[in-house]
């Protein structure tokens, strides 16, 4: 039984909302990715507006409660649908995509699933600048020629900050309206990372895809800092963006591997805790297993 048919199955049997039908809707969050303070949080509000408004029922708690997980995600929107991205217009600013997460979550095939996605929008660049491995390399140049998607690459060991350095500079002059950058997930050590990872930003906010010559684009780039989270790995994810948002002020959040039974709670901790937006999700291994996230539809489905 999947998470969500478990909480609809819940909601369903609901005979009475006393302290038991609370205690286990807390403990079901819980097990759902919620983490404890959120999920007791939660429960304790949807108490409150239970009595408040008199209700009696599972199906109307329910109600509730979907209109206030709608309410945790809201809190997390900022704005612009998917963050900073141009319109791909003549003259609109170049979007640049950093993409950070761990080792293994997905980074580099969301660069793929991404670019493919953004090439019909307009012209996309890839950059590798995960220069940690040799097979990362390749692994983002093989996705680029499958794509008929420029890659900028420099070799192994390079600076990575000089590929996107150089990316940056391509793609202005070339006027794309995106790159999107991969890069590593592990380094020697996780200090080691993340001073990389920063070097990069720098790079980009000081290079800004200035010329040769040294003239700054018209259109200072549109930077997107986008973490890439794997689902299946719960709770723990949410510590993984703290980490990486405290680094570099992150945008927002790709949630990869939702087909390999997650069960969601994660988007909900991420929005209530540290106020981060999922703009995507990752259902596969396909290029076209990308979607852009709604919360109006992805409360329904976490419910049942
Ligand atoms: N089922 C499923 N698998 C995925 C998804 N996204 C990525 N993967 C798989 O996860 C594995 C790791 O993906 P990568 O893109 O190499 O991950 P990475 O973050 O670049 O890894 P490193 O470069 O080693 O840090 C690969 O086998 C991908 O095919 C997804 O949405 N669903
Ligand atoms: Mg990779």
């Amino acid at each position: 039984m999947s998470f969500s048919d478990k909480l609809k199955r819940f909601f369903g049997i609901a005979s009475a909302l006393d302290d038991d039908f609370f205690d286990e809707l807390a403990d079901t969050l819980v097990e759902g990715d919620f983490g404890a303070e959120l999920a007791f949080g939660t429960v304790e509000e949807l108490r409150r507006r239970c009595r408040k408004e008199n209700v009696k029922d599972g199906a109307a708690a329910r109600q509730i409660l979907y209109e206030m997980l709608g309410e945790t995600l809201q809190k997390a929107r900022r704005g612009a649908e998917v963050g900073c991205l141009s319109d791909g217009k003549a003259g609109s600013p170049l979007s640049v995509i950093l993409l950070l997460g761990v080792n293994g979550v997905g980074k580099t095939t969301t660069a793929a699933k991404l670019a493919f996605l953004l090439q019909k929008s307009g012209k996309t660049m890839l950059a590798a600048a995960d220069t940690f491995r040799a097979a990362a390399i390749d692994q983002l140049k093989i996705h680029g020629e499958r794509l008929g998607i420029r890659v900028v690459a420099h070799k192994q060991g390079g600076d990575p900050s000089a590929v996107v350095y150089d990316a940056l500079a391509a793609a202005v002059s070339g006027q794309y309206s995106s790159l999107i950058a991969d890069t590593a997930g592990r380094m020697h050590t996780k200090t080691a990372l993340v001073e990389e990872l920063r070097k990069i930003d720098r790079a980009i906010q000081s290079g800004g895809g200035r010329q040769k010559d040294g003239t700054p684009p018209a259109n200072p780039p549109l930077v997107n800092r986008w973490l890439v989270l794997d689902a299946t790995t719960g709770s723990n994810a949410v510590h993984q963006a703290e980490t990486f948002h405290e680094a570099l002020n992150l945008d927002g959040v790709i949630l990869t591997k939702t087909d390999s039974g997650a069960k969601g709670g994660v988007v909900f901790a991420l929005a209530a805790n540290l106020r981060l937006p999922v703009l995507y999700v990752c259902n596969g291994e396909k290029y076209e297993n990308i979607s852009l996230f709604n919360a109006d539809d992805y409360v329904r489905e976490f419910l049942g």
